[in-house]
């Protein structure tokens, strides 16, 4: 990424990326939307704004929607409260939902229905950036696996027409990635929540943004994971103290800090250094 020079500057590798199956996947939705009768934008609630698309809003229009902030059990619970104000002010409709928590989400349906009501029969389109966790929401509404999950962005990789019973049918949809993030701190946002793949910005910028951000807002998780006996340390002082603390050496007693960015990268993708939530409400 371009952005020691230029914080606004696009990624290129970003650029690079998206072309392709990207734009497909948005002339696809674009298709079907006549045939939809609300979409279902799903968001990360770990970054409520950032995890959004302006391609994705080019083409829904004026389409009706409610943006489901998902895996609200990874997010920071008081940063969610200001976020909810925000929405709420904005009048968008939103819910915040641990998609694994089949109570929670059955919210989703209800605020479909009334928004929708009286039609009984409703056709809703799941849409997102990727790896957000639209087609775990689609198994967990069916009751059963009916399409591929994975811990990796990209999975789904074509629309499917899912039937979930109670007179609801849900289209599922790839992910769609926004065609520029404008500002780097928002791709380092998403490569952490793995909402981008880890190649897009590098798993040791990621790793090293997460540690200074987690080391100015140090949770409990993350002190106590790392054994570390303060947060006032250097990034760099962190990484090699988790290569000792997890025994990530290389020959001759060298830190392998290729580990060391992964194993960041992951526990902090399952919830294990604490609760995160990226961004403000902007004002
Ligand atoms: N903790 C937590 N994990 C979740 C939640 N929802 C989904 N996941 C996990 O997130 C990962 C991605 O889920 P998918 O349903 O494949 O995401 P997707 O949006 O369909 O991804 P693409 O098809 O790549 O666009 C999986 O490992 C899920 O188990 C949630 O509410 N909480
Ligand atoms: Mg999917």
């Amino acid at each position: 990424m371009k952005r020691e020079n230029d914080p606004s500057a696009p990624s290129t590798a970003l650029f690079n990326w998206y072309p392709g199956h990207m734009a497909k996947a948005l002339r696809e939705i674009k298709q079907k939307l006549k045939m939809v009768d609300l979409v279902l934008e799903i968001r990360d609630a770990r970054a409520p704004l950032a995890s959004g698309n302006m391609a994705l809003d080019e083409v829904l229009d004026q389409k009706r929607k409610i943006i489901v902030l998902n895996k609200a059990n990874l997010s920071d619970t008081a940063m969610m409260k200001k976020w909810s104000s925000w929405f709420d002010k904005e009048d968008i409709p939103y819910l915040f939902v641990n998609c694994l928590d089949k109570a929670a989400l059955s919210k989703v349906i209800s605020m479909s229905r009334k928004i929708l009501k009286p039609k009984k029969e409703i056709k809703l389109m799941i849409v997102g950036l990727p790896n957000t966790g639209k087609s775990t929401i689609i198994n967990q509404l069916a009751n059963k696996k009916v399409t591929k999950v994975a811990d990796k962005p990209g999975q789904t990789q074509i629309q499917q027409w899912i039937d979930v019973g109670e007179d609801i049918t849900l289209l599922d949809t790839p992910g769609v990635m926004p065609p520029k993030i404008s500002r780097a701190e928002h791709a380092l946002w998403l490569s952490a929540i793995h909402a981008i793949p880890d190649d897009i910005a590098s798993e040791q910028e990621t790793a090293e943004f997460l540690v200074a951000h987690l080391l100015k807002i140090p949770s409990k998780e993350f002190l106590e994971r790392y054994k570390l006996e303060s947060a006032d340390l250097s990034v760099n002082d962190t990484l090699l103290k988790i290569a000792t603390v997890r025994g990530c050496l290389r020959g001759q007693g060298l830190p392998d800090l290729d580990r060391v960015y992964k194993i960041i990268l992951s526990e902090f993708r399952e919830g294990l250094i604490g609760k995160t939530c990226f961004g403000i409400p902007p004002k």
